[in-house]
């Protein structure tokens, strides 16, 4: 009776207000109310998502695709109805908690829909499609039949020129038929991030990073700024030697690099040639974690146990039953899967799990260690309220499994009995090298992703130019050029997993520099004076508990402060990475001196 009447006469007071009576109605009591709702609406829906989104990568069928693609059109349906009821509260003055979560209610949709009827599900239907064609495609070499994931293999382990360009522009055939879903998808997002108040979806994925968003592009170009002598040095050393091994006619000096003979389907990172690369001047042998591998007999299933001892030694606790139970460590021979590595947490509790195609090799083995640093921050954070679990600038939990990566050394690969003996200090350079042309070789790729990306949504490349726009960005940034003339209708940036899957990519380039921060002051925290690169941190349980605390923190405040907590800066600094390539730098400074470094 009592309630009654008091929604009479709020209905009464509502008549007889003035015109802006909607805004009034936004008071502080309003807001948290509309949060706690959303928070509990949110953390079902996405349980529920996840689920029906995890059956689907782990099995890929008309009917997963189906139920995907409707539970991915009502989430976003919902997301942007949530940030449209956000907004309303933004003239009020509120505690800097309420704020944050209106903020990260109204920022972080990563393809928004408009509300007119039916695009939510046109945009789900669009996306299931496309990660599917990229997941399912397959290429013939050599009269089989080759699925996604070998592709790469092959690129890592070809060595013969015309093999390797056949199998990179048969890949590439796979994603021309993605380009026709990709215009509608870049039409209906932007049109989604321009009806929440954006000029385009990339100005609203730049609008994440608890900075304005023109800054936040400055900011990544002054980070590549302070890396770039590194990756130019790296990149003529590898130029070199690629001439050496394959001649004037296949790598000219004076051009950029053919981008099928850097061991890699994308030429991201270039670790599985450092056996062609390998400067000429160096004696020693490096470290072939591969080799070491294998010839211990890892299985995928051990790759994983390993990669959680060094969590477990620096205090975490022991991944879950339900880890070993449910995740996706090999790929399943009976059906489609999604290969691409993930790290999940269904149920943003406890049901942490991954999802890979692992084989044993060196590059699965870091994979491994940076998925399950994903479980890690998921878990840390999973006490925080719902909207704040999550990292405070994407870049963090893209580093966290990276920067304990790096503590992967010879005296730790001795540790754990993978190596028999600790190499002279004369292995300093070859290992570096072999950490560079993996770590710094990534730095412009991670940069230009996203550079075509907002070119992409801003329409300053249409789509007849999307894909010369992909090769200048890759020519000017990475310099590299395709080992053919690319055809009128390739969509060759398709054949990444992210630009299909619409996962942001800046937060990988952000993550190569932030792990390297990360891991000065893990290493300054252990009190280790000697030269960076040699520092690891496996077993120290004091530097554990301070990085947990940073992870606890989730995205509850701004990534400054979360960044000034652990290494005592609020910026983002490339100078520790500087730092720990600096042995290698000054000895290609000196190899490069005479050579036409360059593009
Ligand atoms: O996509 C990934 C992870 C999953 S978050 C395997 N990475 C980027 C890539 O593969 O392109 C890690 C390094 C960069
Ligand atoms: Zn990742």
């Amino acid at each position: 009776m009592h309630k009654k009447l008091t929604a009479a006469l709020l209905l009464g007071t509502a008549l007889m207000l003035p015109l802006d009576a909607a805004a009034q109605r936004a008071t502080k009591k309003n807001a948290e109310a509309f949060i706690a709702k959303v928070e509990e609406e949110k953390k079902a829906m996405d349980e529920e998502g996840a689920r029906i989104a995890w059956a689907r990568a782990t099995n890929i069928t008309y009917d997963t695709s189906w139920l995907e693609a409707k539970a991915s059109a009502r989430s976003t349906e919902k997301a942007v109805e949530w940030a449209n009821e956000a907004k309303r509260y933004d003239r009020l003055d509120l505690s800097p908690e309420l704020r944050r979560k209106l903020d990260i209610l109204k920022q972080s949709i990563t393809l928004p829909a408009p509300s007119a009827d039916g695009a939510a599900s046109e945009l789900a239907e669009i996306t299931t499609r496309l990660g599917n064609t990229y997941s399912t495609g397959t290429i013939e070499f050599e009269g089989e039949t080759v699925p996604q994931n070998r592709t790469e293999t092959l690129m890592r382990e070809l060595r013969d020129p015309a093999k390797l360009e056949e199998v990179w522009t048969k890949w590439r055939e796979q994603s021309k038929p993605m380009k026709e879903d990709y215009v509608r998808m870049v039409e209906i997002a932007n049109e989604g991030a321009k009806e929440l108040g954006y000029d385009d979806l990339g100005q609203m994925w730049r609008s994440n990073y608890d900075m304005d968003p023109d800054e936040f592009a400055a900011e990544v170009d002054r980070l590549w700024d302070q890396v770039k002598p590194l990756y130019e040095n790296v990149h003529c050393a590898v130029k070199y030697e690629l001439n050496e091994e394959y001649g004037d006619e296949v790598v000219p000096l004076d051009q950029p690099i053919r981008a099928d003979l850097l061991g890699n389907m994308w030429a991201q990172s270039w670790g599985s040639i450092y056996d062609l690369v390998k400067p000429e001047g160096l004696e020693a042998e490096g470290v072939d974690i591969g080799a070491l591998l294998e010839a211990q007999d890892y299985t995928p299933l051990k790759i994983a146990e390993t990669a959680e001892g060094f969590f477990t030694s620096l205090g975490f606790d022991d991944l879950p039953e339900t880890f070993w139970e449910r995740s996706q460590i090999t790929k399943p021979a009976d059906r489609e899967v999604v290969c691409h590595a993930s790290a999940w947490n269904l149920d943003s509790e406890e049901d942490i799990r991954i999802k890979m195609c692992t084989e044993v090799n060196a590059d699965d083995f870091q994979t491994m260690h940076h998925e399950l640093g994903h479980n890690i921050y998921q878990r840390a954070y999973a006490g925080q309220d719902y909207l704040f679990r999550n990292d405070p600038n994407d870049g963090f939990h893209e580093a966290i499994g990276d920067m304990v990566a790096l503590s992967i050394t010879p005296a730790y690969l001795q540790q754990v009995g993978l190596l028999d003996e600790l190499p002279s200090e004369d292995a300093d350079l070859p290992i570096l090298m072999q950490k560079a042309l993996d770590g710094a070789a990534f730095l412009p790729f991670g940069l230009l992703v996203d550079k075509w990306r907002w070119q992409v949504f801003s329409g300053e490349l249409q789509p007849d130019q999307w894909n010369e726009g992909w090769w200048a960005l890759r020519e000017e940034y990475q310099g590299i050029r395709p080992p053919n003339d690319r055809p009128a209708d390739a969509f060759d940036p398709g054949s990444k997993y992210h630009i299909p899957g619409n996962t942001p990519y800046m937060r990988y380039f952000l993550a190569r520099i932030l792990q390297f921060q990360f891991y000065k002051a893990a290493c300054d925290q252990a009190g280790w004076e000697g030269p960076l690169h040699r520092c690891s941190f496996y077993g120290n349980g004091e530097v554990g508990a301070k990085f947990n605390a940073m992870l606890e923190k989730g995205n509850s405040q701004p990534w400054q402060d979360s960044l000034e907590e652990f290494t005592g800066t609020r910026e983002m600094d490339a100078s520790a990475m500087v730092e720990y390539f600096r042995p290698l730098m000054d000895y290609l400074g000196e190899q490069n001196e005479d050579r036409s470094c360059g593009w």
